[in-house]
Order: structure tokens, then C-alpha cells, then sequence
């Protein structure tokens, strides 16, 4: 079964990894939410890009759920004492990431080819690709005024009062060629647990992701980031209730309900499933909490097997 999977960082990673583990790497495209990015010391970062690569090859700090495992931070002590900003916390290996990501893309590769070239590099094989390879950024709008995603969300930890969400670039950023294809040739589309304002709203803002996606052949099965009115990780609660909407994986199933099928909530979201249904989308009872390996496998087998299913019919 050909699968494109939509994610944002750790949530969206965690899925991927189970997919991953069951299908063959050329029947798995990852599209990646590249809204996150930021130029921090001259380097292009690409957060989630990294959280999804870094996870696949088995090397993702797993206390965080982003960076790398056993990573130390003495260049970023250095910046400090040179009084650069740091409140991005860059470990010394995932700075070599970012170092040779830049040089590639000053060679003029796309972001693409060089997400492509440093997955080869750490053994995953399974396609991850960014969602566009033009520039397109998440700015929160707030009551202190608006502000880069990663200033709101690490610098500022979330606490402005959100007031929208806009992406800058997206009107002229096309879906990267890896993200056209997969719309193309997949069968089955996932949406995994990522954040719906941030982290999928984004990758939908490019040029034919949208449009693509309404089309689709297969199944779309969205797997809800909000259980028991809490987000499994990141604002997605808070944002959810600051900008008036329900914080359930019904208010997750409204905000989906135009691109996709299905909704796997979680069992103890059983009773929310009228709701679900309501908001357009077929509900799909499972287990969806993800803490080791086997939950992540588990829970992409059995997402697979609600595929397989609606397949045959
Ligand atoms: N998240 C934090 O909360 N604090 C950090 O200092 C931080 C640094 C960081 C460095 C590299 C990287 O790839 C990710 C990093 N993240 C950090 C995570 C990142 O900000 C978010 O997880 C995503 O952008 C949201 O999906």
C-alpha cells in the first residue's frame, strides 16, 4: 500500500516511525511542515524536517522528542559568551545539520534534494520530504503583537493570547515535487497527530496541497492530536480555546472535515464520536497514546488496517 503521511514534529514523527517500521520505504512519503523554519546564526533550520529524519534513523532525543540523543551544547555556550541569542537550544551534532543543510542550499539545491541527500546520509530510506522548496513561514498573530513561530512558541513558551495564524510565502509556494507525486500515486493519505493550526494548516496553505488532497482518491484518515480535551504535545489545546474553538478531536474533526474521511480519536474520547460524525467525518475508535515503539507500530498497523479496509469497499 502506497501511504503519504502528513506531519508536524514530535506528535507527526512518532506515527511516522510506525509507518515506517511496517511498509516498504518507497510505498512511504512523509510530508513535512517546513512553516517552523527559522534562520537562527546564519543557518537554516528546519525543525521539524530534523524531529521527523532524526526519529526515522533512530537518533532523536527521546526525553524531548526533538534534537539528538546524547547531544551537547558547547558551541551554544560559546555564542553566549559572544552575546549572540540562544534561546534556541542548537546541541553541537544537530548543529552540523544545519551547517551542512545551508551549504548545500548555497550550492543552489533545493531544500528537497538536500532533506533527500541527508536522509540518505543517516540510513532512512523512506521518502521524508518538505512540504514546499520555497520559502514559507508560520507567523502567530497575538496580543503582543505578531510574531515568527519559534518566537512565540520557544522563546515566548506559548503565552501571548493567539489571535490567528497566517503563512507568509504560501501563495507563491508550489507543493514540492516528492509532495505532488505522492498526491498523485498514493493510495492511502494520513494526517498524522500533528497540530491542525500549525503544523498541518501550513503544509494545506501551499500551492496544490489543498486542491490535491479534496481529490484524492483513496481513504484520508486524520489521527486527532487532541485527546481528552489535552494536546498529546504543544499548544494545540491553549490555541484551540484562545481562538474559540472546541478543544476536542471534534473541534479537530471541523477543521479537517474538507480534506479528509476519517478520524481515529481515542478511546477515552469514545462518546465524542457523534460529534465527529457530525463534523463530516467517519469516527474510528483506538488506542492512539504513543509512548514506546510498539504503541507507534501498533497504532500505524491498525491505521493501516481502517485503510485496507475502506479500500475494499
Ligand atoms: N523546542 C523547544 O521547546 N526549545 C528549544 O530550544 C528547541 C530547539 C530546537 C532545536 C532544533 C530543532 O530541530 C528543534 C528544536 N525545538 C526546540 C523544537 C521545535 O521548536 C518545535 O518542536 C517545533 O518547531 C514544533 O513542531
Amino acid at each position: 500500500m502506497k501511504v503519504l503521511a502528513l506531519a508536524g514534529g514530535v506528535g507527526g514523527a512518532k506515527l511516522a516511525l510506525g509507518l515506517c517500521r511496517l511498509l516498504a520505504p518507497r510505498n512511504l512519503t512523509v510530508v513535512v511542515n517546513t512553516g517552523d523554519d527559522e534562520v537562527f546564526h546564519g543557518l537554516q533550520v528546519c525543525p521539524d524536517l530534523d524531529t521527523v529524519t532524526y526519529t526515522l534513523a533512530g537518533l532523536v532525543n527521546t526525553e524531548t522528542g526533538w534534537g539528538l540523543a546524547g547531544d551537547t551544547f558547547n558551541a551554544l555556550g560559546m555564542l553566549e559568551q559572544y552575546g549572540a541569542d540562544t534561546w534556541f537550544r542548537i546541541g553541537d551534532k544537530d548543529l552540523a545539520t544545519h551547517i551542512e543543510r545551508t551549504r548545500l542550499l548555497k550550492q543552489g539545491r533545493t531544500l528537497s534534494q538536500v532533506t533527500r541527500q541527508l536522509c540518505v546520509r543517516l540510513g532512512v530510506k523512506a521518502s521524508v520530504v518538505p512540504m514546499s522548496d520555497q520559502p514559507v513561514r508560520t507567523r502567530v498573530k497575538t496580543d503582543q503583537g505578531e510574531m515568527a513561530f519559534q518566537e512565540y512558541f520557544v522563546q515566548r513558551q506559548c503565552q501571548p493570547r493567539i489571535r490567528g495564524v497566517r503563512f507568509q510565502g504560501a501563495k507563491k509556494a508550489e507543493a514540492a515535487p516528492g509532495f505532488r507525486q505522492a498526491l498523485d500515486k498514493a493510495e492511502v493519505a494520513i494526517f498524522c497527530p500533528s497540530n491542525p493550526m500549525v503544523s498541518i494548516a501550513p503544509i494545506l496553505s501551499v500551492k496544490g496541497a489543498r486542491p490535491g488532497l479534496r481529490s484524492f482518491r483513496g481513504p484520508r484518515i486524520a489521527v486527532s492530536p487532541i485527546v481528552g480535551g489535552q494536546a498529546l504535545k504543544g499548544p494545540a489545546a491553549k490555541m484551540f480555546q484562545e481562538l474559540g474553538e472546541e478543544v476536542s478531536c471534534v473541534g479537530v474533526a471541523r477543521r479537517l472535515a474538507s480534506v479528509c474521511d476519517v478520524m481515529v480519536i481515542d478511546s477515552v474520547d469514545a462518546h465524542q464520536a457523534q460529534g465527529v460524525r457530525a463534523a463530516g467525518l467517519e469516527p474510528v475508535v483506538l488506542n492512539t497514546i504513543m509512548n514506546t515503539d510498539a504503541d507507534k507500530e501498533r497504532l500505524a498497523f491498525e491505521v493501516l488496517e481502517v485503510a485496507r479496509e475502506r479500500l475494499k469497499r
